[in-house]
């Protein structure tokens, strides 16, 4: 299970400096992508405003907890070789591959939602390199390192809506590419499971490398509840050499809405993982099994809240009462 910080929500809608005319008073910040170089943490924050326009925005800290965010909001290079119309831009998914930051957002268009790559070389430009799905889709991670000389991602199909909600899904598609570019689909990693806490599914951050498997946070939505759809995370451990293998899936979600800022907000009852930070790596890549975990998330759509584990309790948590079941 995930253990909230003291000092959660760690960033707020107030801590976001006034930079006119567009940011000024806005109305939220969540869903940040994370990354750690050397001994940093960059955050990418998605912040709307009371037009509810999205930006994105550059925070770091030391401690993972104090955020200092930049006076700016970043900019996006490159896009006016996509003809469509992009209306937003949001919840990025960071990896470092080959000492390149890549960046994979969400972007909404006039045809639906599509995934774009990025690369950062400071954070303050994002240079588009183009879409890597055709269909309407969301939720996109790439892995950090080449498998079997292949460059790996898991995306979400948006091919299941919500019930008074947005386009959603329930199945993880695993693709591969020799370039980053040109993507096959070649499986269906894993799917909702009907009637429990993940029904509908999606990636949080990207995997992580351990002697285990690739660890990877997702969130699961419960939609039986007549209310409100109830997104939590969970967790799953993937065959190192053949990714496309699930080896065990959380059978309880790892951390749900309880806390009123998770509970209220701009849409109620979210907690959504899309930041993962791994404080000990050995010297082959891997994470430490007693490795500190920090896991940025978006809590109600409204802020950004951060929860702590270890990787031995995360693996743990996959194989909780040995459940598992991977369609
Ligand atoms: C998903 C995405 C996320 C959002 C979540 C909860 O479908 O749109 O950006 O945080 O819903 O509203």
């Amino acid at each position: 299970m995930l253990l909230r910080s003291q000092n959660n929500p760690v960033i707020t809608r107030e801590m976001i400096p006034a930079i006119s005319p567009h940011l000024v008073d806005v109305s939220s910040v969540f869903n940040p992508g994370a990354v750690k170089i050397d001994d940093t943490i960059h955050l990418l924050l998605r912040v709307q405003n009371r037009g509810r326009e999205t930006f994105t925005m550059h925070s770091t800290s030391k401690d993972g907890i104090n955020f200092t965010i930049e006076h700016k909001s970043a900019l996006f290079s490159n896009l006016d070789q996509c003809s469509d119309t992009i209306y937003h831009i949001y919840d990025p998914r960071i990896t470092m591959l080959d000492s390149t930051i890549y960046i994979i957002f969400a972007i909404d268009t006039d045809k639906g939602c599509r995934l774009g790559l990025f690369t950062a070389d400071d954070f303050s430009v994002l240079d588009f390199h183009g879409f890597i799905s055709d269909n309407d889709s969301r939720n996109g991670v790439l892995f950090p390192e080449k498998i079997r000389d292949q460059y790996v991602l898991l995306e979400r199909p948006n091919n299941a809506s919500l019930e008074n909600g947005p386009t959603s899904g329930d199945s993880i598609i695993l693709s591969s590419s020799l370039d980053l570019v040109h993507w096959i689909q070649q499986k269906v990693l894993c799917s909702g499971r009907p009637h429990y806490w993940d029904e509908r599914i999606g990636s949080g951050p990207p995997p992580v490398k351990t002697r285990d498997g690739w660890l990877h946070i997702y969130h699961g939505i419960a939609t039986h509840f007549a209310s409100s759809n109830i997104y939590q995370a969970g967790v799953m451990l993937l065959d190192l050499d053949d990714p496309s293998i699930v080896k065990a899936r959380s059978r309880y979600n790892i951390l749900e809405p309880r806390e009123l800022y998770e509970l209220t907000g701009q849409v109620p009852n979210v907690v959504f993982p899309s930041g993962m930070i791994v404080m000990d790596v050995d010297s082959d890549g891997f994470a430490s099994p007693d490795s500190d975990v920090y896991v940025y998330y978006g809590a109600a759509d409204t802020t950004v809240g951060l929860a702590t584990t270890t990787i031995n309790e995360l693996v743990q948590d996959c194989y909780a009462d040995r459940y598992y079941d991977h369609q």
